[in-house]
């Protein structure tokens, strides 16, 4: 028998970037495989585990629902769908919600020895933002040293991990009618430690077999996470590193400089990357580098490591989520430096073909095949300095001849933390209340999240992001949706001219972009945090207002556990890759309906954007319309161009 091999699809077929088709192909060209050929390699996926209901939770599984009826309606244990399925999602969103809260612990970690001096490269670059966060946290401040304040800020905010208190500190930031919903059913997070282990205990076998039960102790490891551990990690980032201010940066694979030793920084944590970016100025680096015949050292960002360094230091960006092996593709890649999360560990198999030194430095995230420099705070300029000083190096063993960049990079705007938005508006929300009011611009929609290559890349976030500007909706992006808009020319002052009338006079006045990039994943508590001080400036609830979010192209856990604390916050949210939730139609009834009454949002699946711009839309002039503000006709609300893919 002879089965004829199918061809792999179109470089256009699962990209929308130029400098990304050119890659893909010289990866065929050159037999490398890549993230789209191991996905191919893996069609069919399991139609259980797609639906959530298979289980591996114990040993007499594994177990598996069938869907269709005809089958097993009950794993070993006596668990049916719904029990199988709302325990995965919870230990989901724990995974999710411990990844960016032990990141937020590891920066927590580094300010209190910076605190007690015992760092090298860190310092408190934003005083009045730790001023204000002691003050929010009961630490005295008055005539107090920096190093004083921060020592009992990092001490009370190590509490907010642990387990012997009621709530989080920084929860006084939640409109208190939301606080007392919370209260209500129970979920107000209480730490990190404790809300994730209590639901791995829940969702080991015989312990929680109530699917409503499991999923709201979900919604509340979540809020441990929106509220808590993320809430640490960007708040003292912005303290150690410097708060975010509106600035133009540069992003797609052009930024890489042929002339130049290329540094790509890749990951989440800043604690590194801002030390390496300080080492790369370092004046016997520089020289070094000239030395081997290199113009100078030019670092660039990929995934939340590069939205951390781009957001405050301009650094450019080369890529998202899918670039990561794309860029060693160049042949102009000289070192890949990761930290942690969202790093493929086949990056060290693309890197075999080419002469790229993937080094990584945190312990706890080991990859075969590179080469592990130990990241110590206690002396990061030094080993900030030896990272660079390997990059140089491995550009000794660069083959021009197998170097091929690609096109020109794309400007765009970064930096809009909160204090830069509210700075830009004067100082308080009211220019912003005032416009919405007026019906100039309809509301606001965070559009964040990753790449999966089960979309075209970008093409939804793009798309959506479109649609929602056109229509006079103002967008905040964080994460690898930032990065996709940035590509695509969306994120200048002059893309005011794509959005409709309303929103495009508010843009031009301020000198903003309709897509306004807050930042990394973990910086999605900007957002919130954003929605709460306009819910609170307005006397609402933060379900009132004219908020929406959207994950387009999601893939990780921690995508899992932003859509859960943003919904458990008020805000509706639409995926558009379907969740492993559909072997249960009682947990979809849950999250796609009831959840609606119980927290006042819900979650909507809708893989077609621009379909996924209509259902944002209808829902953000409802919540106008509850609000008393002029509101369109749902029914004048709908897709005008037949929905493609
Ligand atoms: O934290 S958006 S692919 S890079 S998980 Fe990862 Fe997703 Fe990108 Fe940043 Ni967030």
């Amino acid at each position: 028998m002879s089965a004829t091999k199918p061809q792999p699809p179109e470089s256009s077929s699962l990209t929308i970037g130029a400098d990304a088709k050119a890659m893909i192909e010289r990866a065929r060209d050159e037999g490398v495989t890549t993230v789209w050929d191991r996905l191919r390699a893996q069609l069919p996926q399991c139609g259980y585990c797609s639906m959530g209901v298979s289980c591996t939770n114990c040993s007499m599984g594994p177990c598996r629902i069938d869907p269709f009826g005809e089958g097993p309606q009950r794993g070993v244990c006596g668990a049916d769908a719904d029990i199988i399925v709302a325990r995965n999602l919870g230990r989901a969103i724990a995974a999710g919600a411990s990844a960016h809260s032990d990141h937020g612990r590891d920066i927590l970690e580094v300010f209190a020895a910076t605190a007690e001096e015992e760092t090298t490269g860190y310092e408190i670059r934003d005083e009045a933002k730790l001023r204000g966060l002691a003050e929010e946290l009961g630490v005295a401040t008055d005539g107090r040293s920096n190093q004083e304040i921060a020592r009992d800020v990092a001490e009370a905010m190590m509490e907010d991990f642990g387990t012997r208190k009621d709530a989080i500190a920084m929860l006084d930031r939640v409109p208190e009618t939301r606080r007392e919903l919370w209260q209500q059913l129970g979920i107000t997070p209480r730490g990190i430690d404790r809300e994730n282990v209590e639901m791995l205990h829940r969702t080991h076998m015989g312990v929680d077999n109530d699917y409503t039960n499991i999923l709201l102790h979900g919604l509340r490891a979540s809020l441990s996470d929106g509220w808590g551990g993320s809430l640490v990690a960007t708040e003292l980032s912005d303290v150690m590193f410097g708060t975010p201010q509106p600035l133009m940066s540069k992003v797609n694979l052009g930024v890489l400089d042929e002339a130049q030793v290329n540094i790509a920084l890749h990951g989440h944590n800043p604690l590194l990357s801002d030390v390496i970016v300080q080492a790369a100025q370092d004046e016997e680096l520089v020289a070094l580098a000239k030395e081997k015949g290199a113009a100078g050292i030019n670092l660039v960002g990929l995934c939340c490591t590069g939205n951390e360094l781009q957001m405050r230091r301009g650094i450019p960006m080369a890529g998202n989520h899918l670039m990561q092996e794309l860029i060693i593709m160049t042949g102009a890649l000289d070192a890949m430096v990761v930290d942690y999360q969202c790093i493929m560990p086949s990056v060290t198999d693309v890197a075999k073909c080419f002469h790229t030194e993937v080094i990584s430095t945190a312990d706890k995230a080991k990859f075969p095949g590179a080469t592990h420099i130990s990241f110590d705070p206690h002396r990061g300029l030094e080993v900030g300095r030896e990272i660079v000083r390997r990059g140089i190096m491995a550009y000794g063993n660069r083959n021009p001849d197998r170097v091929r960049l690609t096109g020109e990079p794309v400007e765009m705007m970064a930096g809009f933390s909160v204090e830069a938005i509210l700075g830009a508006l004067g100082g308080t929300p009211q220019p912003l209340v005032d416009a919405i009011v007026a019906g100039k611009i309809r509301g606001a929609v965070g559009v964040v999240g990753c790449n999966n290559p089960k979309v075209k890349q970008d093409y939804a976030h793009v798309t959506l992001t479109r649609r929602l500007i056109e229509n006079d909706i103002l967008v905040l992006v964080t994460g690898c949706s930032a990065v996709a808009n940035g590509k695509a020319g969306q994120m200048v002052p002059e893309a005011a001219e794509m959005a409709g009338d309303g929103l495009r006079e508010v843009c031009q006045a301020l000198g903003i972009p309709p897509v306004l990039h807050m930042g990394s994943c973990v910086d999605n508590t900007r957002i919130i945090v954003l929605a709460a001080a306009l819910a609170n400036h307005l006397g609402v609830d933060v379900s009132q207002l004219p908020l929406a979010g959207a994950a387009p192209e999601w893939y990780s856990e921690k995508a899992i556990s932003i859509g859960a604390y943003v919904v458990a916050s008020g805000i509706s949210t639409v995926l558009g890759v379907q969740p492993p939730i559909f072997g249960s139609l009682n947990v979809v009834k849950l999250l796609a309906e009831d959840l609606d009454g119980v927290v006042g949002a819900k979650f909507a699946v809708e893989p077609d954007p621009e379909r996924a711009a209509v259902w944002i839309r209808k829902h953000l002039e409802a919540k106008r319309k509850g609000l008393g503000l002029p509101a369109y006709d749902l029914e004048t609300i709908k897709v005008e161009e037949p929905a493609h893919a």
